[in-house]
């Protein structure tokens, strides 16, 4: 195949002409070097003197600085400028990577390897490389014979999967707006497509050998692959918003478990969702907007839908979605609904069932604009006209009458009593409020069960999948809460499983090699932060506990964690005192990306997100939306738990942990999350870290303090140091022979045995004092360096080369 060509391979490898250009700037190991800048994160420098522990240098900038010695960084040769994989780099460190990585950027090189992670930057602009040549150049391929792609990590997990007859998984992470769903979408289609059409000539073949006819391709009609790639439309409308980081930002975690056979045809596919953020339904902060399906239902895309649910108002007038914006930059709504609406149809959903979901999300747009008063001297609301009111129980299908009172004069228990009880204006409106986030979150929950049953194909059998995983990485904000907590520790644990993950492979690699070495679990590192959130008396179930004390609130809570942990847990510490905009906050904790001050306010509220059971009867019993029935049907309300008990029926619901009156939030996400873990834990894992260059969706440009920041959080940096404790380095014996053999000429043709030869020679090199024991171990392929060991070779090779060369020149002059 002709790469050059291809109008993406410029965005993949630099041409001939750039890198020799790029390697060939002079080069000092002994004088260039990485000093640190406010700016840039780190400025080439020469240096020019030293004197003890200080250094002086000339910058790029060409001023003269003087600084410690060990704040300088060594620069790696012009042989690895804009390298595809900087774990061959000489010098491993901070410097180097964000220098490479910005060289890289700068040319819209946005793939890089790092060891086992593969880093992209979002390069903001459409670039010509997912296409399907492209996509076909990637197949087949080993990691090391193409430019770093998302494709080749995607081959690797596909071609990995049918080796070694073992389940794979993708896990993608980064900050709000660094590409992860970007990348998600192209993995998808890739296995989609390409996984398909490539299986099908497997099968085709495999069925020839056999004698029997080639499986007929599927033809027009819809494939399981185009459901598959349909679930994104419909799962974004519901579950993306714009928010001021991200115009299209997911305010949900998914894991996408796609389904093979053993000849690595697509055979199914299911969809996992994890924390949907709830709280966006009423709310919206300066800049953002609710989530994207509001807007599209407004678009009138659908002519007659705004007047089936009596949205007679203009967008702006429902304040559920229009605290802020109503609009996105370079986003038809109108458009956009027509491809949700596409998507609807292709995944199956029935023309009722989507009625009845605009009729629920209709709902909600009206109950954010219901008016109640108070009356007066009295504890007790009341409606305040009932046209909303009215329009909400048509699109719910419910009694308006029966609706409104269940806010205003819910049933609840006293004692052994039901009574019904009269709410203020304050409790009223918080039930509104809850009410229609429930709704959502439950709506969402059904669209991506829906996807599922129609994604659950019979036929092929399932014998292997790769799970691709899109989660919102660590989040440092200047108000940390409970959504923080959970979203820092599910990537707490992933940090967990990738450190643990490398120790095993090293160690594998170790022992197969016969090396002796006592590798240090890396894993372990964050245990004590996991222990101080997950185990009993860690924050989580203090919080559980706290939920079920009476008169407990919110500062008990941050009181007993204090008590509890401050002082004892090294991870638990006192909040430093606010900066700029940070809000006060009850204790900090010092997770792996950083020191994170998280305030408890609302943490049992939200924890135990109590419904008005009432109204839940209400809708749970809908004589007018089929919809509404299903989305409440495994939720039982306290009277029905009551009656279930009286009659002896209630063990099963308990067991099946169905009932919301007894999971607090924290249980249900415990337990999604240890089933998660408990999965990857069982999969060959691949790594994408994706990294936002800038905070202003600009193309081309890096903010370097922004990106040391992602590549400490997401653990490129630490890997790169964990990578150093070990032998990071390492040829083949053969290679080693070859390439080295002009320092040793003798050893180096000892033996017939290039094992022995390697050993000769390092014999030789260590008796020279160019190596030391520390430096290398012997395996039984390959020899193993620590890091930067091998340049120092290199160097070596390099002066001796150029002796050789002299001599041998000087040689020819005199023969002349
Ligand atoms: P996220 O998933 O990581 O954020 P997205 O994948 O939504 O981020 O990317 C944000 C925006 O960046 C996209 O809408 C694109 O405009 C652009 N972008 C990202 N990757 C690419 C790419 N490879 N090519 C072209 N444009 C890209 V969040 O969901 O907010 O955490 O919760
Ligand atoms: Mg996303």
């Amino acid at each position: 195949m002709d790469y050059e060509n291809d109008p993406g391979w410029q965005f993949l490898r630099p041409s001939r002409e750039q890198i020799i250009q790029d390697q060939s700037r002079p080069y000092d190991s002994k004088k260039n070097c990485w000093v640190p800048d406010e700016e840039e994160g780190y400025l080439a420098a020469e240096i020019k003197s030293t004197q003890g522990d200080t250094i002086t240098v000339i910058t790029g900038k060409m001023n003269e600085k003087t600084l410690k010695k060990d704040l300088i960084q060594e620069m790696n040769p012009p042989k690895f400028e804009k390298t595809e994989d900087m774990a061959n780099l000489t010098f491993l460190n901070d410097a180097s990577v964000l220098h490479n990585l910005r060289a890289r950027y700068s040319s819209m090189l946005i793939y890089t390897y790092s060891g086992l992670f593969c880093v992209v930057i979002n390069p903001y602009k459409r670039l010509p490389i997912y296409s399907e040549t492209v996509a076909r150049m990637y197949i087949g391929k080993r990691r090391n014979e193409m430019p770093p792609h998302l494709f080749a990590v995607s081959d690797e997990a596909y071609r990995n999967m049918l080796q070694d007859h073992e389940n794979q998984s993708m896990l993608i992470t980064g900050e709000s707006g660094a590409g992860k769903t970007e990348n998600t979408k192209k993995v998808i289609a890739y296995f989609a497509s390409v996984g398909a059409s490539q299986a099908e000539a497997a099968e085709a073949l495999a069925a020839k050998k056999a004698g029997g006819a080639a499986a007929t391709p599927a033809g027009k009609r819809v494939t399981l692959e185009d459901q598959i790639v349909r679930t994104n439309p419909v799962l974004e409308a519901f579950g993306n918003a714009r928010t001021v980081r991200n115009n299209n930002s997911s305010r949900f975690g998914k894991f996408i478990r796609i389904m093979f056979n053993k000849f690595g045809k697509v055979a199914s596919c299911d969809i996992e969702h994890y924390l949907l953020e709830k709280s966006r339904v009423i709310r919206q902060a300066p800049g953002e907007r609710c989530y994207h399906i509001f807007y599209q239902m407004h678009s009138g895309f659908i002519p007659d839908l705004k007047q089936k649910l009596g949205l007679d108002k203009p967008a702006k007038e429902y304040y559920f979605m229009a605290q802020a914006e109503l609009t996105v930059d370079g986003m038809d709504d109108k458009e956009e609904h027509g491809i949700t609406e596409e998507s609807f149809d292709v995944l199956l959903f029935s023309p009722e069932e989507k009625l009845d979901c605009y009729r629920i999300i209709g709902a909600i747009m009206h109950m954010g604009i219901m008016k109640f008063k108070q009356r007066p001297r009295e504890e007790q609301a009341e409606t305040d006209g009932t046209e909303e009111h009215q329009k909400a129980a048509d699109c719910f299908g419910v009694d308006m009458e029966n609706f409104v009172r269940s806010f205003v004069k819910p049933r609840v228990r006293v004692g052994n009593e039901w009574v019904n009880k009269g709410q203020n204006l304050e409790q009223v409106n918080w039930a509104v409020g809850a009410i229609a986030k429930a709704l959502y979150a439950r709506v969402f929950h059904w669209i991506v069960q829906k996807c599922n049953v129609t994604l659950d194909q019979k036929g092929l059998s399932r014998d292997y999948f790769i799970g691709v995983l899109d989660i919102a990485g660590f989040e440092i904000f200047d108000f940390n809460s409970f959504e923080q907590l959970w979203i820092n520790f599910v990537n707490e644990k992933l940090q967990q499983f990738f450190n643990h993950h490398m120790f095993v492979l090293e160690q594998e690699e170790y022992k197969r090699e016969g090396i002796e070495w006592t590798f240090i679990d890396f894993g372990l590192d964050l245990a004590a932060c996991i222990e101080l959130i997950e185990k009993p008396l860690g924050i989580i179930s203090m919080l559980d506990e706290e939920c079920i004390v009476p008169k407990a609130t919110d500062l008990t809570l941050a009181q007993k964690l204090n008590e509890q942990h401050l002082g004892k847990h090294p991870n638990f510490q006192k909040p430093p005192p606010p900066k700029g905009k940070q809000a006060e906050a009850h204790f900090a904790m010092k997770h792996y990306a950083g020191l994170v001050r998280y305030n408890c306010m609302k943490w049992l509220e939200k924890n135990k997100d109590p419904l008005n059971d009432t109204l839940v009867a209400v809708l749970k019993a809908s004589p007018g939306n089929n919809l509404l029935n299903l989305v409440w049907q495994d939720y039982q309300t306290q009277e029905e738990a009551a009656e279930a008990q009286k009659a002896g029926t209630d063990q099963g619901a308990k067991k099946k942990g169905k009932s919301g009156s007894f999971l607090t939030v924290s249980m249900v996400y415990r337990e999604s999350l240890n089933k998660l873990m408990t999965m990857l834990n069982a999969t060959h894992p691949h790594f994408i870290r994706c990294i936002i260059p800038n905070e202003k969706k600009t193309s081309g440009l890096l903010d370097a303090a922004l990106v040391l920041n992602q590549l400490t959080c997401n653990g490129v940096l630490e890997g790169i140091r964990i990578c150093r404790k070990g032998f990071p380095n390492r040829t083949l014996h053969a290679d080693f022979r070859q390439r080295y053999a002009i320092l040793c000429a003798v050893e180096s043709k000892s033996s017939d045995d290039p094992k022995k030869c390697s050993q000769n020679m390092l014999n030789r090199l260590l008796k020279e004092a160019i190596l030391t024991e520390e430096n290398f171990r012997m395996g039984d392929t390959k020899v193993f360096f620590k890091a930067g060991v091998l340049a120092k070779l290199e160097d070596f090779r390099d002066e001796k080369l150029k002796t050789v060369m002299t001599a041998f020149q000087s040689h020819i002059r005199w023969y002349l």
